[in-house]
């Protein structure tokens, strides 16, 4: 029952585009890049086997646009499309077409994205496999209700869109006196937002850190998990920094916390990549979401586990089996990620325009992922990240100091980049000894500090 891939389209643009065709290459797969007018000079354009304008500038008309994305994939006889992470990767209606046209959807099915797409049913489906939740509810039908629950529960509470995910469309309420009125608008929003006005309420914890399983499953019941990613340093639920192993899980922890994300992929016969999120409040962990594409941060499980994650979400999409993966995962080392953006250091605004000068370091254990060159003009239309920085070591501290070092010998010039911000952050006692959690760098975050290592660049 294996479908064979000759020809793959990749329906996005910037690294995750360059490194999908990267994985097609090795596997001797052919590659159908889809460019806005924007991107006719990109490097995934230039990349791939053959490249289609699929519109104008703004995603909307171009990496959105599924008649045009349909047509591209059917003029140039693609099999199958890889969505990538962001614009339409986690759309069930475009899982769903892709297959009815006749082509293989390189993810998992349209039914596993609409259960964890919708977080009542996700917090539902991980209740059923004996993963711990926090105390919370399913979906609210009333302000009466919404207080009997939270009375129970205990204020804080979180209100959280049923159709949100990724910190979109979630609201604290301290004051039970406030609920009522926080409802309201969390609903207005959630509709204007998501076109779905459904929340639900959790018990609010302070201080957690944000602990990820990568799992992995086969169309034959197989499913594994490949450790974990800690991505607590992060600001208005952007991540900034990932890292493979976290820190501070003792073997126990990692153990249950891996093998619950296993049962939450096995509850719903899951099959491709999966990522499973936790909140880790010292030593429980709840569930949060579950996401079913690939992740930005994928690289850093990649260097401890040795295993090239796209290549396999091809290879289960043809219908393989994992069998030929090993069933057994120590981390291998430690592995940083800085996600390079196109901002404002201090303000973290996006700013958009040309690279002037451009050196991206090297040496032994380091790794760039980036779509980005010399004279290269980053579009106010897209996304800003330029660059993930990876570096890969023994242990914890030897990554750090890697990193250290890979940060001063990289050179962006003619924009302006978080590099000073990565750079301060590196010298952060919190981060450099592992003790932080989701609040850290917006709490930690100084203006001056990181102004003086913008200044102390060049
Ligand atoms: C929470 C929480 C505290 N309590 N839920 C944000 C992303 C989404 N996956 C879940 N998020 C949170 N849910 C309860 N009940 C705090 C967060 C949260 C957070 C989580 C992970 C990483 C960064 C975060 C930053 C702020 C809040």
């Amino acid at each position: 029952m294996s479908k064979s891939i000759r020809k793959v389209l990749v329906a996005n643009r910037g690294e995750i585009a360059l490194r999908v065709i990267r994985a097609c290459r090795e596997l001797g797969i052919r590659t159908v890049a889809v460019h806005s007018t924007v991107d006719e000079h990109a490097l995934h354009t230039r990349f791939a086997d053959e490249a289609v304008c699929i519109g104008p500038g703004p995603a909307p008309q171009s990496y959105l646009n599924i008649p045009n994305l349909l047509a591209a994939a059917e003029l140039s006889g693609a099999d199958a499309i890889h969505p990538g992470y962001g614009f339409l990767s986690e759309r069930a209606d475009f899982a769903e077409i892709v297959e009815r046209c006749g082509m293989t959807f390189i993810g998992p099915s349209a039914a596993h994205m609409r259960v964890m797409g919708d977080k009542i049913s996700a917090r539902a489906t991980a209740q059923r496999a004996g993963v711990p939740i926090l105390p919370g509810t399913g979906l609210l039908s009333s302000a009466l209700q919404a207080r009997e629950e939270a009375d129970k529960i205990g204020f804080p509470v979180i209100i959280k869109a049923s159709a949100g995910g990724g910190g979109r469309g979630m609201k604290i309420v301290r004051d039970p006196a406030l609920l009522a009125r926080t409802l309201e608008t969390a609903q207005a929003e959630a509709e204007a937002s998501f076109g779905c006005g459904d929340v639900y309420l959790e018990r609010y914890v302070e201080s957690p850190r944000h602990v990820e399983i990568q799992v992995v499953a086969d169309t034959h019941g197989g499913a594994m998990h490949l450790l974990e990613r800690e991505c607590s340093v992060q600001r208005r639920h952007q991540k900034v920094v990932e890292e493979a192993p976290c820190a501070v899980l003792s073997p126990r922890l990692r153990a249950e916390m891996c093998e619950a994300a296993v049962s939450v992929a096995k509850a719903i016969d899951y099959h491709s990549l999966g990522t499973v999120e936790f909140l880790l409040d010292g030593d429980r962990f709840y569930f949060m979401e579950m996401n079913t594409r690939v992740q930005v941060e994928h690289c850093v499980t990649e260097m401890i586990t040795g295993i090239d994650l796209v290549q396999e979400q091809i290879r289960l999409a043809t219908g393989e089996p994992l069998a030929h993966l090993d069933r057994e995962h120590r981390p291998r080392g430690h592995s940083i990620e800085c996600r390079i953006n196109a901002e404002d250091p201090v303000t973290f605004a996006p700013r958009p325009g040309t690279i002037t000068a451009l050196h991206f370091p090297g040496g032994f254990g380091v790794r760039i992922d980036s779509h980005v060159y010399q004279g290269y003009k980053v579009s106010p239309h897209y996304d800003s990240m330029l660059a993930k920085i990876i570096v890969h070591a023994a242990d914890r501290d030897r990554a750090i100091r890697r990193m250290r070092r890979t940060l001063e010998e990289c050179v962006i010039e003619g924009i302006s980049t978080n590099l000073p911000l990565h750079r301060w952050l590196f010298k952060q006692e919190p981060f450099v000894s592992g003790n932080y959690d989701t609040h850290f760098l917006e709490s930690a975050m100084d203006p001056e500090a990181v102004r003086r290592e913008a200044d102390a660049l060049v």
